[in-house]
């Protein structure tokens, strides 16, 4: 009682609605007036932000905690009544005309897109020291995959500007945590956003959620201060709320946005398939577009699964990676989670990738406030299910923003090529050489090679002479190795681009490297075994287009394989390193034409 004198009137009404909501062990320990006051002001000042960080606060966590723990004591199944079945949706070939019209459809409408990248998340499975965002995407060019995107929607926003003639600038939102904000911030402001400018770049930061000792949801003390609660990150789920809280949405609609665009911090294909996956959702006017790839039996990944009730409501949603195979099997799929005869499984992966129709988004969280189904995951000590062996939290994740959608709601996906679309970086090495063989890795290896392969894959499409991969094994993972072929995205984002500037008969040998830096230059007759860099210098950008052509050999970059004593973290989660030993340079600043004979 005397502690109160510590505390705001608002704090006075939070300490009443914690005690009214059972949670009086949190002040068991709290010593007399005049002992570690401090502590006790900061435990308030902590609940006022878990308060406030929840939609519809603290008191309303506690509530729906208490209900899902209850469901999840009686083994009650989120997916009762509902039967899944493999839905129907649109399925892009690259390179198909479908396409090519999709993508064309999409860089028109691109200026009136937003983006928002979800990276809160720490990547625990990764293992890796710092924040995703700041790993090379690759190692030939060691551009960051924050670099990467960034630039993707610079890019984006040219070409799309320049079919519309206007100069709008798209926006971009990142969500972070506390693990993540600062280093994306300073990453960001040491490279001077990437060529984005002051306010393009707009941060979210996501709190955590309180943890919960017991079904009957007692707050968890942190286990070192007992004056504090503990707390765990509430999922990417998040993101829809803070986007509604932020006031954005309507801005964005206000200067006459019509798209959001979410994504993940570590797929360094995305950009290769947002162009058409926008047109498919402005041709279909989708509210909700989903892109999907090809998904092996028990991939790390969500099936996108059409679920239809027992009194008839249907919905076209993510069914997450570990209640897939418990679903199927409960609904009279014997084998549960498995590939069908196409060597995939029947229900098409979720990449995380979410196309939301921002009119319809702002209605709907009109009416949520951003908030999103949550789930719950304890692990408990026995089967009486009555206690945990640690605290766990409530978590939500940003794909299920559908699942309170009225039935009228136009939900789709999109499906597009694997190797065009989605090569995560998720897991370490030690996990990935465990992965079935056949099912992805999802490595630093598997996502550095997946660059090479794609854009080898897309110059083949171009009609360029591309010579067949070699299979090696780093850490313990056998991967294609392609040549090394990489591009900013400023030369080409679509299939369009790319055919603009690949002319004549190239070819290029596997052990090859071609970088290209720069958007005016073409490459025509080129037949490269060795490394070539193509740059533009300074202020070239405007020159008209300069023509590399002829034939270069040299010694070229080689993959040094490295082992765990490796020094360098981004080289030893890869298990290779690039040694440069020779390579031709050409650097234009005007309108040139580079012919080689050697
Ligand atoms: N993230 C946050 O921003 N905040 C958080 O609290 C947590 C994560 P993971 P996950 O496409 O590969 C998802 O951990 O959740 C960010 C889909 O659920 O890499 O295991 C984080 O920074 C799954 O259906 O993935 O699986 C990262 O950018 C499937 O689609 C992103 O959220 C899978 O991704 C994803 O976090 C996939």
């Amino acid at each position: 009682q005397k502690n109160l004198s510590l505390l705001s009137p608002d704090q006075i009404e939070d300490a009443k609605m914690l005690l009214e909501m059972g949670q009086t062990h949190l002040f068991e320990v709290w010593s007399e007036l005049g002992v570690d006051d401090q502590e006790k002001k900061g435990f308030f000042q902590q609940v006022t932000k878990l308060n406030k960080s929840y939609p519809k606060g603290l008191a309303a966590y506690i509530q729906n905690a208490r209900r899902l723990l209850a469901d999840s004591k009686e083994g009650r199944n989120p997916f009762d009544g509902f039967k899944p079945s493999v839905p129907s949706g649109e399925t892009l070939k690259f390179g198909d005309t479908k396409f090519d019209e999709f993508e064309k459809v999409g860089v028109k409408e691109a200026h009136n897109a937003a983006f928002v990248l979800v990276a809160g998340g720490l990547g625990e499975r990764l293992g890796y020291n710092g924040i995703k965002l700041a790993l090379p995407s690759e190692c030939t060019t060691s551009r960051s995959f924050l670099q990467h995107y960034v630039e993707s929607i610079l890019a984006l926003q040219e070409s799309s500007c320049r079919l519309n003639e206007d100069h709008r600038q798209i926006p971009l939102v990142i969500m972070t945590s506390d693990d993540t904000d600062k280093s994306t911030q300073d990453l960001l402001r040491d490279h001077n956003n990437f060529g984005m400018i002051d306010g393009q770049v707009v941060f979210l930061k996501q709190e955590k959620v309180a943890c919960l000792d017991d079904n009957d949801a007692r707050l968890a003390k942190d286990p070192h201060n007992s004056y504090r609660i503990q707390t765990k990150p509430h999922g990417h789920g998040d993101v829809h709320s803070l986007l509604k809280s932020s006031g954005l949405l309507d801005k964005w609609h206000d200067s006459g946005l019509k798209w959001v665009l979410f994504f993940q911090d570590t797929n360094g294909l995305l950009f290769k398939a947002i162009p058409a996956s926008l047109g498919v959702s402005s041709e279909k006017r989708y509210d909700v577009n989903s892109l999907a790839v090809s998904r092996k039996a028990k991939e790390a990944i969500g099936g996108i699964t059409k679920l239809t009730h027992t009194d008839g409501r249907t919905m076209v949603i993510n069914v997450e990676y570990n209640q897939l195979d418990p679903l199927l099997r409960a609904t009279g799929y014997a084998d549960g989670d498995v590939n069908c005869e196409t060597g995939y499984s029947p229900f098409p992966g979720n990449i995380n990738q979410l196309i939301l129709k921002l009119d319809s988004y702002i209605e709907e969280l009109n009416k949520t406030e951003g908030a999103i189904p949550e789930f719950v995951n304890p692990k408990y000590k026995d089967s009486s299910k009555t206690s945990f062996k640690s605290s766990t939290r409530l978590e939500c994740m940003m794909q299920d923003y559908p699942k309170t959608l009225s039935p009228s709601a136009r939900v789709g996906f999109t499906v597009m090529d694997t190797w065009l679309a989605y090569a995560p970086v998720k897991n370490n090495p030690e996990d990935a050489a465990k992965v079935p063989k056949g099912n992805p890795y999802h490595s630093a290896t598997s996502g550095e090679m997946a660059i090479y392969r794609a854009n080898s894959k897309i110059l083949q499409e171009a009609d360029c002479k591309i010579a067949d991969p070699v299979i090696e094994e780093f850490n313990g993972q056998e991967v294609e190795v392609w040549p090394r072929i990489v591009w900013e995205p400023k030369w080409a984002l679509t299939f369009a681009d790319v055919k603009e500037k690949v002319h004549g008969h190239c070819s290029i040998s596997q052990r090859s490297t071609l970088v290209i830096k720069g958007r005016n230059v073409a490459i025509e007759d080129l037949t490269l075994d060795g490394t070539l860099i193509i740059s533009s210098a300074e202020g070239a950008e405007d020159a008209k287009v300069t023509t590399v052509r002829g034939k270069i050999q040299n010694k070229g970059f080689i993959l040094e394989k490295v082992d765990k004593s490796e020094t360098s973290e981004i080289a030893r989660i890869r298990g290779f390193r690039i040694k440069e030993v020779e390579k031709k340079e050409v650097i234009y600043s005007k309108p040139e034409n580079f012919h080689f004979k050697s």
